[in-house]
């Protein structure tokens, strides 16, 4: 890229001018971070117009990747990497007498997700533009993206995130792109057509984002979707002083995008999340027949040319959509139709837990989406049609719901998994009947995370070192990242490596004391575990074991223990009890751990309130220990295990999702591995006892729930866990007690690896050496080969 520092320096001057309108001596730091972001977008633009125009002349496949979630963080530094301006873009900033890292700060993060799902589709966002697949995202432009988390008296509370109250200097408004959505209403026939006739009506109007790879070689379309009112403001009724009936249809328009729901693995059922979902799917679906249609004419041979990749089960509308549109507006006949649609159609499984599998009562959907609903009967009945065996518990609909992940896999031609380990139980377990009636269907990808943002932006240092150990470009091309192996022989090279993860401590160490005002040493073991507060994901077992090293610290105040900092970041649904008691037992145990003299700096607890994808940045490269420890069988991937392992850190954990895959591709001997196998879980759930066993048989275990329900964590309210101890003594689905005692004979191989500081520094250095595999460029090319039938532009 062509570009000298003092030019870029002009650009930055003239868009403070021009197009954010501040002179340079009343410029605040917002102002300097939208001069620059639009400086720098100014520079996707090239890009992003040749690889569209490039699209068009070819006529590429495209793909059309469907989620109502992107978790995309910031997008300043991201984009100034992949435009490999950094170096110019913080040269400029210090030339204007800014701090490139103060203005990065700045930014808020674009948090359009939940978790794992969202933070996937945003990396695969990511690697696609790197691989040069022509493909768009499609999603919601969420006024208010996912709550912001407090924590009042060790209480999680919520607040609402307002992202867009500033203004976003990335994304581009398409007022021409715009088309109805229709809810409600009735369907009629007219002369053998079937005539969808909505009760109300909503724009949808297009927001594009451009996402550029590595080295601006490509660069695709996020296209978020807001809602506007179809009737503009009722003056009639104004007039007569009816002033909520005449803003009813903003009111509408507005609630559309109005917020993410905060559930990641619970299904609600409630109406406007169903008007959310089609609102995005339509939308997409019109659009992308709208482009279709402005160079082909043969819908037949739609799948030659079109993709579309759905993200669980949530865009699954966009089956009977397509065929509405094929059918009602051009024509074609239903089972034509279908099978059209069938060819472009791809499903993503994300999980297994039942309670997130979707299902609409079919009044509901009856009453929502009318046609729809005779769609899917039709689907379902053509179906059954073609599968005489089939059996009544995997029709679409059923006990008067409507089952999206049988619709799903119905209407799609490829059905994934995202790990090895969940795509066989998503084979075994969640589809078996569908899977054998379509053998060969149900495939796996597993999941992969973007090194670009996840290694060369989150830890510069250690970038610096791959790249001074082994040249350039490993940043498209992670497989290289094994040329480190035979460095790690070298005793320099792992002074090196262990130079940078201390340096990221120190650096942590000072954020964890500016946010959470908590003191701790940087050669402490750093153990992290960062994600959603989920049951099945056990961080209640991490609390377990804390309190038993706290315990085991009092009884042998003199004993010699490994220094450790017990690292929690993760939300709770607001809604889901169960997690928020968990919430608040951390941080009753942090505040007693931490206000402990005896504990010195032997041990500490940090959690630091809303974990997101900058909060990420910031603990990741810090980390020594990554814990992954689900109860096997319920993670379907993980991605923050793939996030951590590349930047050196080991695992703890189960053979659960993609932890298997970790386990294999780094070698058992560099990983801390305990607990059940998904069988084994399966089996001892059979055993009624089998908490109470497992509790009688851990003097260790037994004392912590001692300690818990005596109420020494929580003084002011000594019963405030009594449920919480009940319960794992009497139902404990998860198992928390059945692997507890396993989990801490791991926990000490931890701390017994950790004091030999070279062995440790072996270990660490394996984990990154051998995480190639999982760089999201290699998930996004077994799609394009496997699912999409696409090929690379480049
Ligand atoms: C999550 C799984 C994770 C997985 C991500 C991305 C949902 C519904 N599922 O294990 O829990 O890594 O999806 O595939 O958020």
């Amino acid at each position: 890229m062509n570009l000298t520092r003092e030019s870029f320096r002009s650009d930055i001057l003239n868009h403070l001018k021009y197009t954010v309108g501040k002179d340079q001596s009343h410029a605040s730091t917002y102002d300097w971070r939208l001069a620059l972001s639009f400086a720098l977008r100014d520079r996707i633009v090239e890009p992003w117009f040749s690889s569209t125009k490039d699209t068009w002349d070819h006529d590429h496949k495209r793909v059309f990747y469907l989620s109502m979630e992107y978790l995309i963080g910031r997008i300043l530094e991201d984009a100034a990497i992949n435009l490999g301006l950094k170096d110019i873009a913080a040269a400029a900033m210090t030339d204007l007498g800014q701090d490139f890292d103060v203005l990065v700060h700045d930014e808020p993060d674009a948090a359009l997700g939940n978790g794992g799902l969202g933070r996937l589709a945003a990396c695969y966002m990511e690697s696609m533009a790197t691989l040069g697949c022509p493909g768009y995202g499609y999603g919601l432009r969420y006024e208010h993206g996912l709550f912001r988390q407090r924590f009042e008296n060790g209480h999680q509370v919520e607040t609402p995130e307002d992202w867009l109250t500033q203004r976003h200097p990335f994304e581009f408004e398409r007022p021409e792109a715009c088309y109805t959505i229709g809810f409600k209403g009735h369907v009629t026939e007219r002369d053998g057509q079937m005539v969808w006739e909505p009760g109300e009506t909503v724009l949808a109007t297009a927001y594009d984002m451009p996402v550029v790879g590595w080295e601006g070689r490509w660069a695709n379309t996020l296209r978020l979707w807001g809602a506007k009112p179809t009737t503009l403001f009722d003056l009639e009724r104004f007039n007569r002083g009816d002033y909520t009936a005449a803003a009813a249809p903003e009111t509408l328009a507005r609630t559309i995008t109005r917020v993410l729901y905060p559930d990641d693995t619970t299904f609600q059922g409630k109406e406007l999340r169903l008007k959310q979902e089609y609102f995005m799917t339509s939308a997409a679906i019109q659009d992308i027949l709208r482009r279709y249609m402005e160079v082909h004419d043969d819908l037949t041979e739609l799948d030659k040319h079109v993709a579309i990749q759905m993200n669980d089960t949530h865009p699954a509308i966009a089956a009977p959509e397509l065929i509405r549109l094929l059918v009602d507006r051009y024509g074609m006949a239903f089972s034509k139709a279908m099978d059209v649609a069938q060819k472009c159609l791809g499903y993503t499984n994300h999980t297994l837990l039942p309670e997130a599998l979707e299902r609409w009562s079919t009044w509901l959907m009856g009453t929502v989406l009318p046609r729809h609903m005779q769609i899917i009967e039709m689907i379902d009945a053509a179906h059954a049609m073609a599968n005489p065996t089939r059996s009544a518990g995997v029709a679409i609909v059923r006990n008067n719901e409507v089952h999206m992940g049988e619709l799903a896999f119905i209407m799609s031609h490829k059905v994934n998994g995202v790990s090895a380990l969940h795509s066989e139980l998503v084979k075994s377990q969640l589809f078996s009947e569908l899977n054998k009636l379509h053998p060969g269907r149900i495939i796996n990808v597993t999941n992969g995370v973007t090194p670009r943002r996840w290694l060369r932006l989150a830890n510069p240092d250690l970038a610096r070192l791959i790249t001074d150990t082994i040249g350039a470009g490993w940043e498209d091309n992670l497989d290289r990242l094994a040329e480190l192996e035979p460095h790690v022989e070298d005793s320099a090279f792992r002074d090196a490596f262990m130079a940078v993860k201390r340096n990221n401590k120190v650096e942590t160490s000072n954020w964890m004391k500016k946010t959470c005002g908590i003191d701790v040493d940087p050669d402490a073991l750093f153990d992290v575990q960062v994600k959603r507060i989920h049951e099945y994901k056990r961080q209640l077992m991490n609390v377990f074991e804390t309190i038993a090293q706290w315990h085991e610290i009092k009884k042998n105040p003199e004993g010699d223990f490994v220094p450790r900092v017990k690292i929690f970041g993760g939300k709770s649904a607001p809604g889901y009890q169960v997690a928020k008691e968990i919430v608040h037992l951390i941080n009753d145990v942090g505040h007693v751990v931490n206000t402990d003299p005896d504990m010195r700096d032997r041990l500490k607890v940090v959690y630091p309130a809303n974990y997101n994808v900058s909060m990420a940045e910031q603990l990741i490269p810090a980390a020594d220990l990554s814990e992954q420890i689900s109860t096997a069988g319920k993670e379907a991937s993980g991605t923050g295990n793939m996030k951590l392992s590349l930047n050196g850190a080991l695992t703890i954990g189960t053979l659960d999702g993609a932890n298997v895959e970790i386990r294999e591709q780094v070698g058992s001997e560099n990983f801390f591995l305990f607990g059940m196998t998904a069988d084994e879980v399966l089996l001892r759930r059979k055993n009624v006892n089998h908490a109470r066993e497992a509790i009688e048989s851990s003097q260790a275990l037994k004392d912590v729930l001692q300690l818990i329900a005596e109420g020494r964590f929580s003084p002011s309210e000594p019963d405030r866990y009594h449920g919480l101890v009940d319960r794992t003594w009497n139902s404990d689905y998860f198992l928390v007690a059945s692997d507890f005692a396993d989990y801490q004979r791991a926990q000490i191989e931890v701390d017994e690896t950790f004091r030999d500081k070279d062995k440790w520094a072996r270990m660490a250095a394996i984990n990154t050496a051998r995480m190639g595999f999982f760089s999201s460029d290699r998930s996004i090319r077994g799609y394009m080969k496997e699912i999409w039938g696409a090929t690379s532009a480049l």
